[in-house]
């Protein structure tokens, strides 16, 4: 039996296309099932809905073969025991600095500032002012990260932007571009080689799917 770490919601809504080309059709739909084990029409391939965050964390510890998570995600937790051997160019956006529209993001540094930071991103944060040379607070959050410079808890937030439509319905705007994120198939080390030919067949075919697709 392989099993597939996915988080509800838009990872596994674009992993589901990318699971029917490899020819693999899960059987029940999380929005309305209860069910957190998921049977697909392969019964040697089985579905485990878990936390975004815990996806990296399920792989690691072999609680499932492989799963799907954000190039964000992966990098917060740590790659410790686990193989990436793929791209899937699915759930696309970028880490980035925002602001108050009203605060003066690039004098403050330049003068040298200790800015308050809040993000749920600390490690990317981190190293991202280190290498700039700027000092910060780091003030950790699970979530709402935009709501932090607008009641006055930070300067600035470090947060994943898409559309950037939530940024500009709270009056923030970008200042910076950290780096550019996808989701990524990870895999347990040891599975990959007890579980060899079946674990290469879905990453095959999981490579095929992502291959088949436009270059966005
Ligand atoms: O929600 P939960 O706390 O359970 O976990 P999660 O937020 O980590 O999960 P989820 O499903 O929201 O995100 C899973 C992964 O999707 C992330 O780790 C990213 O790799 C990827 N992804 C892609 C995104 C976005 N795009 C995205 N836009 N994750 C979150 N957002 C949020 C962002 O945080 C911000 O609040 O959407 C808002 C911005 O979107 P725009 O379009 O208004 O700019
Ligand atoms: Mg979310």
């Amino acid at each position: 039996m392989i099993t597939l770490a996915l988080s509800k919601g838009r990872i596994f809504d674009e992993t589901l296309p990318l699971l029917q080309e490899a020819g693999i059709r899960v059987l029940e739909d999380p929005e309305t099932s209860r069910k957190l084990i998921l049977p697909t029409d392969d019964p040697q391939v089985r579905v485990v809905l878990v936390r975004a965050s815990d996806v990296p964390t399920y792989v690691q510890y072999g609680g499932a073969d492989l799963g799907v998570t954000g190039l964000d995600t992966l990098i917060e937790h740590g790659s410790q025991g686990l193989v990436q051997p793929l791209d899937l160019r699915i759930a696309r956006c970028r880490v980035s600095v925002a602001v108050r529209a009203d605060y003066d993001y690039a004098s403050a540094v330049r003068q040298g500032a200790r800015l308050r930071v809040a993000t749920k991103y600390v490690g990317i944060a981190r190293e991202f002012f280190a290498a700039k040379g700027v000092h910060v607070d780091l003030i950790k959050l699970y979530g709402s990260m935009e709501l932090a410079p607008l009641t006055g808890l930070a300067d600035a937030i470090v947060d994943l932007v898409s559309t950037g439509n939530t940024l500009k319905a709270n009056q923030l705007v970008e200042v910076e571009r950290i780096m550019d994120i996808s989701s990524r198939l990870v895999v347990n080390q040891a599975a990959l080689k007890l579980k060899q030919p079946s674990i290469r067949r879905l990453i095959d075919a999981f490579a095929r799917a992502t291959a088949a697709r436009p270059q966005a």
